[in-house]
């Protein structure tokens, strides 16, 4: 089945919705040709010089990756941190947990000739399946067009309603996504996808980013890779998208720190949704079960 394609101009919610029921939807145009520009000069010294250390049956031979993307591109920042990203991760998301964090951000360039990437489940690290809760959320930004010629990313749609401990989709039914330079494909952490062959003589260059439950580890270590003399010159946003915030502030708080850093986001942003947890173990709770 095809990848679904929606304008920049669609309701956050419609986004949702068919992200939810097809596995996958790309948005298109979501930023400009400057930003996308700027970012990719950024990129180019890091992916000229370590590009291919992640070299592996999983990477692949000839692909260009780097994890340490907001260290070497802060304009990147714009991408990371895009609104219509942070309303649909929400909406995804937060029916599970207090907030979310980026599990890891790769910048992807597919070299001519490379071969097809194995198709895969980007949630494989958890041990968990079940329905209805995603567990991340994916999206990767053409940073120049995508075609199914030039290694665009292949999506098998539907894929994501069965959980993997019944059976596996038909891997056959994939389609490759066709966007221009600057467009959003937003997939969950359960769609089958992987990385397509590139056929061409050009180069094929995409950002990825996962965003994950907050109680979850992320999938990069993302204190160590963005460390907080780099975090701190972020908005606070984008500082506890990264980690630097505690996963809730009740009693199903975690990461919380003592002392001081200089990336540090006291107060996590909290969701209305999220309201009417955290009502374990109160004084009153105490209290009444010691007969009071
Ligand atoms: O580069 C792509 O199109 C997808 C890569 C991917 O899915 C992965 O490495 O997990
Ligand atoms: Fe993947």
């Amino acid at each position: 089945m095809p990848i679904p394609v929606l304008q920049n101009t669609a309701d956050p919610a419609d986004v949702v919705a068919t992200l939810m029921r097809e596995g996958a939807v790309v948005v298109e145009n979501l930023v400009d040709a400057e930003t996308v520009d700027a970012v990719c000069q950024e990129l180019r010294p890091e992916l000229d010089a370590k590009g291919l250390d992640q070299q592996g049956a999983f990477n692949g031979a000839l692909t260009n990756r780097i994890s340490n993307v907001l260290a070497v591109s802060p304009k990147a920042a714009a991408l990371l941190d895009h609104d219509m990203v942070v309303s649909v991760a929400n909406e995804v998301l937060l029916p599970y947990c207090a907030n979310y964090r980026i599990s890891s951000m790769t910048a992807i360039e597919v070299l001519p000739g490379e071969a097809a990437q194995a198709l895969h489940r980007d949630d494989t690290p958890y041990p968990i399946d079940i329905a209805g809760m995603e567990l991340q959320i994916g999206v990767m930004w053409s940073l120049n067009d995508f075609t199914p010629e030039n290694g665009g990313t292949r999506i098998v749609t539907g894929s994501h309603r069965l959980l993997r401990s019944w059976h596996l989709p038909d891997l056959k039914n994939w389609d490759a996504a066709a966007m221009p330079k600057g467009s959003a494909l937003f997939y969950l952490g359960s769609t089958w996808h992987g990385a397509g062959a590139n056929e061409t003589d050009g180069r094929r260059m995409g950002l990825i980013n996962v965003y994950s439950l907050g109680w979850l580890r992320q999938e990069v270590n993302q204190y160590l890779t963005h460390p907080p003399e780099i975090a701190a010159k972020f908005a606070p946003r984008l500082r506890a998208l990264l980690g630097y915030t505690t996963h809730s502030n009740g009693d199903d708080q975690l990461g919380h720190l003592r002392g001081g850093c200089a990336a540090w986001v006291k107060d996590p942003p909290e969701d209305p949704r999220y309201k009417g947890r955290n009502a374990v173990g109160t004084a009153e709770d105490a209290a009444a079960q010691s007969g009071l």
